[in-house]
């Protein structure tokens, strides 16, 4: 039964159904899988890109036909930081759009009982009231640096509204803010700036002068989710919302660029020399979401921004002494 307000009791999922992560090796993906398995869930369906490209329609028809999840956790997406956003947007703006049109058309083809789309905080305007609420989506213009991406995003939302209007699929959307954790992408061509200024404030540990140049003014303000958290927000949401709005996800409290690039720096190498490069952009001056409604329904985060920082650094030298050079984290 679904509402509207999405406030009907909790539904447990049941752990032996066939449920299906789109983007499983992603940071988020690969989040949702570790939580779902601590949860009991006993068949996580996946594929890899090679397996699936997700873009392509009937591949995915092909393929929802064959394992007929009974959930569907959309996760999969191309996803980089400010730089990725702005030099690649045709990327951005086609590779998601058509794999969230092609996930959520087979969801509906083959009867998943429920699907959750997960967008981003970049979504809303780039000069929304903060906190953001859910209401301020498509009330102004977007932040330039990623409106590529916030469109696609933005479709997403409207997708699974417009199935669920049409079709009365039971499909709900999160939109989390930024996200960190183990599982992150390192590269400094495409990442966001937690592992940008980890892999940079390391890699000034070996040099002589211990530079570390950090984009933008600093003054930007910026908040940040643990994956690990957002994992379980969205099991929770699963089980417990089934509302045509899209819900927040966040913690409620962000920090200046420079605050952040201090904490890591106090974590990676205290001794480092911060280079600020005001060529870069700022990007959007503050995106702290609203999260009443999550808060409402009964989820709260847990990792703090402290904690979830060092544990990611220590992740992040796992990887290293391991040498994963082919995932372009390699050592130095
Ligand atoms: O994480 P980030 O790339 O994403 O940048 P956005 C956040 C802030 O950190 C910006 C600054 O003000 C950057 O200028 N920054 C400082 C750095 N040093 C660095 C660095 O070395 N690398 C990076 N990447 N940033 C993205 C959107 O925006 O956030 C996406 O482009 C998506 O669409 C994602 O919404 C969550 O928060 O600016």
């Amino acid at each position: 039964m679904q509402t509207t307000s999405g406030t009907e009791p909790s539904s447990a999922v049941d752990r032996h159904s066939p449920v299906y992560v789109a983007g499983h090796r992603g940071l988020v993906g690969s989040a949702i899988v570790r939580h779902l398995e601590s949860e009991g869930f006993t068949n996580i369906l996946t594929a890899t890109r090679d397996e699936l490209d997700l873009r392509n329609q009937s591949d995915v028809s092909a393929w929802f036909d064959e394992h007929r999840p009974r959930y569907v956790f959309l996760v999969a997406g191309t996803v980089g930081g400010i730089l990725a956003n702005s030099t690649r947007p045709a990327e951005f703006i086609y590779d998601n759009m058509m794999i969230h049109g092609t996930v959520v058309h087979s969801a509906y083809e083959t009867g998943v009982e429920k699907l959750l789309y997960l967008g981003s905080s970049c979504i809303y305007p780039r000069d929304a009231t903060q906190p953001i609420t859910e209401e301020q989506l498509l009330t102004g213009p977007l932040e330039e640096t990623n409106e590529w991406y916030a469109i696609a995003k933005i479709a997403g939302i409207k997708l699974c509204q417009a199935y669920r209007r049409q079709y009365g699929c039971n499909f709900i959307s999160a939109m989390p803010t930024n996200l960190y954790g183990p599982g992150d992408n390192f590269d400094l061509t495409s990442s966001h700036v937690i592992p940008a200024l980890m892999r940079k404030f390391h890699d000034s540990r070996s040099t002589t002068t211990g530079e570390v140049e950090v984009w933008g003014t600093g003054s930007a303000m910026r908040e940040f989710l643990h994956v690990d958290d957002l994992a379980s927000a969205c099991l929770f949401l699963l089980e417990n919302y089934s509302g045509d709005s899209h819900i927040n996800v966040g913690t409620g409290d962000d920090l200046s660029i420079k605050e952040l690039a201090e904490t890591i720096q106090s974590i990676v190498h205290p001794e480092a020399v911060i280079n600020w490069d005001t060529s870069k952009p700022d990007g959007t001056p503050r995106k702290l979401l609203d999260i009443s409604r999550l808060r409402a329904l009964g989820w709260e985060p847990s990792v703090t921004l402290r904690d979830g920082l060092q544990s990611t650094y220590e992740w992040f030298l796992s990887t290293e002494s391991a040498g994963e050079e082919l995932r372009g984290i390699g050592s130095h």
